[in-house]
């Protein structure tokens, strides 16, 4: 073990100061918040307008059927990061930081292993569940943090991004289940002003450091987006790109939960999220479709802008851009608003990448997972490669979007939920050992469960051999969306509460 820490730290460093090392792409490392597959070229709906994503998939390779690991922050931020899956190291909630687990507190992440490779590394905005780090780094207000010490997650940080300006009282009604202050959305601020919003000094802070990159060293810079995170605010000339009336509403059946197993619901069992029933009984469902569109087409300007400045630079074709977003969200579908499913639109992703190394134009329909980027991002710069990451380097699709993958994308929630998304189907398995499966191919939607029907035995048996091997309980600290079950009494706890079988469905 000490042989081989030695021996990263001497190629480390040879690497640090051979001349391979300046030729080395630059990386732009950008995370959007809650972002699903509202998006143009991933059509998951049909109006959305982002020109600036779409630029970027044109100059380089979209995937289209990539999913998230968790469909929560904390656990796909911390997945991507580690390169190890949710079910590996136990972390399905918003607690807890990886660093405060201790098998996990000495684990080099993805940005360490390019400072360890003499990357100058930096970060602002959400990156982590807890912005650039977990609560460390980028305290004081407005001033660039350069930490000093090895276990930075980043070498330099910035504390913008977040909700930005708030107005004074929230814009929709109280909510259900705890009027919680981050439920709401609507047009704010009222001035059309995007300059104070905390996205907007996200991106500032990023061109700035574009700009005056040093020449001789390649970065690191990962920039990391809230919106379309809730609350949904966004300025009126956003929601103007969208009609005011029910063409925006996504489809959805009244009857859909009726063939998904109850224990679906304990993935969501009690949440801030209001459900369908709340926000069409409010009025509310066109205003939060329509200020959901508006947000994520400005978190694309902002996308936008940053492409303009590596243009600007003269860095594009020595920089590999990649931007993910951490999980979907609802906005009616399944009868909820919200993550916390096993459905295409919690799972389904943005997922590009683009520069040198990378065919321009291409789309993959092949499966690909966010944990795919570290060993992806390893091998697009020629790092020294590592034998304990989960994913797999997505370079052969990224030659040649036809490359066939054999493995699925994953989506686990909780040990014991998991969904396996193939190029064509959706396998969906409980820990109570309920199943859905859906043929996206007829039924994009995922509105007829055949799970019951034999006809499609071996199909699922198919899909069943790729249920992770590694499925962990709840690491400590565990909080917050945590779910556990246990099979014996047939009991869910849902965080810390259990819920029995005649419970009704909270709303
Ligand atoms: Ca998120
Ligand atoms: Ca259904």
């Amino acid at each position: 073990m000490k042989t081989h820490l030695l021996l990263t730290v001497v190629v480390a460093l040879l690497a640090t100061n051979s001349p391979a090392a300046q030729q080395r792409p630059n990386v732009l490392f950008i995370a959007i918040d809650d972002q699903n597959d509202w998006i143009g070229h991933l059509r998951g709906h049909p109006m959305a307008k982002t020109p600036h994503l779409d630029r970027l998939a044109g100059r380089g390779t979209a995937f289209l059927n990539a999913h998230i690991q968790s469909p929560l922050c904390n656990p796909s931020r911390t997945s991507l990061l580690l390169g190890l899956r949710p079910t590996t190291t136990g972390i399905y909630g918003l607690a807890p930081w990886f660093r405060n687990v201790p098998q996990w507190k000495d684990r080099v992440t993805l940005p360490q292993h390019f400072a360890a490779h003499g990357y100058r590394t930096l970060a602002t905005g959400k990156i982590y569940h807890g912005g650039t780090g977990g609560g460390g780094g980028g305290k004081g207000k407005g001033k660039a943090k350069t930490a000093s010490t090895a276990a930075a997650e980043f070498q330099i940080t910035a504390p913008y991004g977040g909700v930005g300006t708030r107005p004074p009282k929230k814009l929709i009604p109280p909510t259900p289940m705890g009027d919680h202050p981050l439920m709401d959305w609507g047009v704010w601020p009222l001035d059309n002003d995007d300059t104070s919003k905390g996205d907007y000094q996200v991106a500032s802070w990023t061109i700035e450091q574009i700009k005056n990159a040093p020449k001789d060293q390649p970065f690191f810079l990962a920039a990391g987006f809230f919106l379309p995170h809730v609350p949904c605010y966004a300025t009126q000339k956003w929601f103007d790109l969208y009609p005011d009336d029910d063409s925006v509403l996504p489809p959805v059946r009244p009857d859909d939960r009726g063939d998904t197993p109850r224990f679906s619901w304990y993935l969501h069992w009690e949440l801030p999220e209001p459900r369908l029933k709340w926000i069409k009984e409010n009025n509310q469902w066109r205003n939060l479709v329509r200020s959901y569109l508006a947000c994520t087409s400005f978190t694309d300007s902002q996308i936008g802008r940053l492409l303009d400045a590596l243009d600007d630079a003269g860095l594009a074709k020595n920089t590999i851009v990649v931007v993910w977003g951490d999980h979907g969200w609802h906005l009616g579908e399944k009868a909820i608003s919200g993550k916390n499913t096993l459905w295409e639109r919690s799972t389904r992703v943005p997922f590009i990448f683009a520069g040198p190394g990378v065919k321009a134009g291409q789309r993959c329909a092949q499966p690909a997972e966010l944990l795919d980027i570290y060993p992806t991002l390893i091998e697009l710069c020629k790092l020294t490669p590592r034998t304990d990451l989960e994913g797999i380097s997505l370079v052969p699709q990224l030659k040649n979007a036809a490359a066939k993958r054999d493995r699925p994308a994953i989506t686990s929630h909780n040990q014991g939920n998991h969904g396996i998304r193939s190029e064509r189907w959706r396998y969906i398995r409980y820990a109570d050992g309920t199943e859905e499966l859906y043929d996206m191919k007829s039924d994009p939607n995922e509105w007829t469960n055949l799970a019951g029907n034999p006809k499609y035995a071996a199909v699922i048996a198919q899909h069943k051999k790729w249920l992770p091997k590694i499925d962990e309980p709840p690491a400590p600290g565990s909080a917050a969306r945590v779910l556990t079950y246990d099979k014996a009494t047939d009991t869910a706890i849902w965080e810390g509460k259990p819920v029995k079988r005649s419970d009704p469905i909270p709303e």
